[in-house]
């Protein structure tokens, strides 16, 4: 166990008792947390005027650019929550792999890794060289950026294993994954030794986020769809698990002001104490045959996306794990009493779970109305 320093948000008592962070809790609120993935971005005229002349991956690298990107959708939509500004091949980055973001495409490896010997040479570079002095600007961004949030939360985010070497043995972004799916099954040594490097280094990122300030983690496996659920059991899970171990053990306290109601034995006038677990969310795009197995991998909420219902992912994850999700995208561009509707039935699907965080299944579209997602933000915490 290790308990985050008394200045954290969480253990401050700034965000512990956010809707957010409760509701990853598993306690239902009155009024249901709203954030959108990929809500800090393209489909922000400020975020866009702000990026002219920088790349991606240089804005990530720079605390003060990629603070400001991550509060501006807080800001202008009042969410529940911030969602740290970078990219899943940040750590890669700082790894020293050579990827950059190309405008339009997105994540670009300088050489795939293709071979036993390509995974030789890409662990060779060793995680434990992801230090505090090579995340500096990521804890310089947390910080500048939970100093200007207050109560509410940031969340931190990482590639999930699998996502990450979805691009690493393709080279970028592709369609089925087909390389990296042949790898696992042609030469499954060399997958398990890429898998567990790369497990390292992004739970090395995801922790250095949460240490820093963030009160609670997201796990993206974007890409985790495309595997049948045999695969993801037997040669991805197990990397999951394991960069999510980096974040596992971080806990903070709160503490109870006396309750009258405290049970008899209880001293009435003494404060309770409790220790809480950092809040993880794991989340991946089809993944509707997955969700059991995604859970335990070791997460406390299950990211759904808009492919099936919330009340059946509920009942497949045995009515007893927060789900976050799962407006739509689509929705987003349709009429209001349309957008409307959905949202509803989503909210009212959302009840078969212990507690639900809205949020779209997938990413913002970049062509977003950014009014339509402040309209639903105040619908949502209006209702
Ligand atoms: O030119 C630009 O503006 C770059 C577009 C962009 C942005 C805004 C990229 C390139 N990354 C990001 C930021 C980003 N990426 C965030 C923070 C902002 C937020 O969510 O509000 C997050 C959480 C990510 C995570 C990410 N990057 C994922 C997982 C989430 C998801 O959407 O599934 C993935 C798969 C990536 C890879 C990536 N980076 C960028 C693009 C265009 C892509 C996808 C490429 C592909 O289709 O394979």
């Amino acid at each position: 166990m290790n308990t985050l320093d008394p200045s954290h948000p969480l253990s401050a008592a700034r965000t512990a008792s956010s809707r957010l962070v409760r509701a990853y809790q598993g306690v239902r609120q009155e009024v249901t947390p709203v954030w959108f993935m990929r809500q800090a971005g393209r489909s922000l005229p400020e975020y866009r005027e702000l990026r002219v002349g920088t790349r991606m991956l240089d804005a990530c690298l720079d605390p003060a650019l990629a603070s400001e990107i991550t509060l501006q959708p807080v800001r202008r939509h009042g969410v529940d929550a911030g969602i740290f500004f970078s990219d899943i091949v940040i750590p890669l980055r700082l790894a020293g792999v050579d990827v950059d973001i190309v405008p339009g495409k997105g994540p670009v490896l300088g050489s795939p890794v293709r071979t036993a010997d390509d995974v030789s040479r890409l662990t060779e570079l060793d995680p434990a060289s992801l230090t505090d002095e090579t995340f500096a600007p990521i804890i310089e961004a947390v910080r500048l950026t939970t100093a200007e949030l207050g109560d509410t939360p940031l969340i931190g985010f990482a590639g999930a294993p699998f996502t990450l070497a979805a691009y690493l043995v393709e080279g970028g972004p592709s369609k089925d994954h087909i390389r990296a799916r042949t790898m696992m099954h042609a030469d499954p040594i060399a997958w398990a030794r890429l898998m567990d490097w790369t497990a390292d280094v992004t739970g090395a990122f995801l922790r250095t986020q949460v240490v820093a300030g963030a009160s609670a983690a997201q796990l993206f496996d974007s890409w985790a769809g495309s595997l049948s659920l045999h695969d993801y059991a037997t040669h991805v899970a197990p990397a999951s698990t394991r960069a999510l171990s980096h974040v596992r053990d971080l806990t903070y306290v709160v503490t109870h002001a006396p309750d009258a109601a405290a049970d008899a034995d209880a001293r009435a006038d003494e404060p309770q104490t409790e220790t809480r677990n950092v809040p993880i969310v794991h989340f991946g795009v089809g993944t509707g045959e997955l969700l059991k197995a995604m859970h335990e991998v070791g997460a406390d909420v299950v990211g759904v996306d808009y492919r099936i219902p919330l009340d059946e992912a509920s009942r497949r994850l045995g009515h007893v794990v927060p789900i976050q999700g799962n407006v739509d995208p689509a929705m987003l561009a349709a009429p209001w009493k349309v957008l409307q509707a959905h949202v509803l039935d989503v909210l009212e699907r959302g009840a078969d779970a212990p507690a639900h965080v809205l949020n779209l299944g997938h990413g913002v579209p970049p062509e977003t109305d950014p009014d339509v997602l402040t309209r639903l933000v105040g619908f949502v915490h209006g209702l």
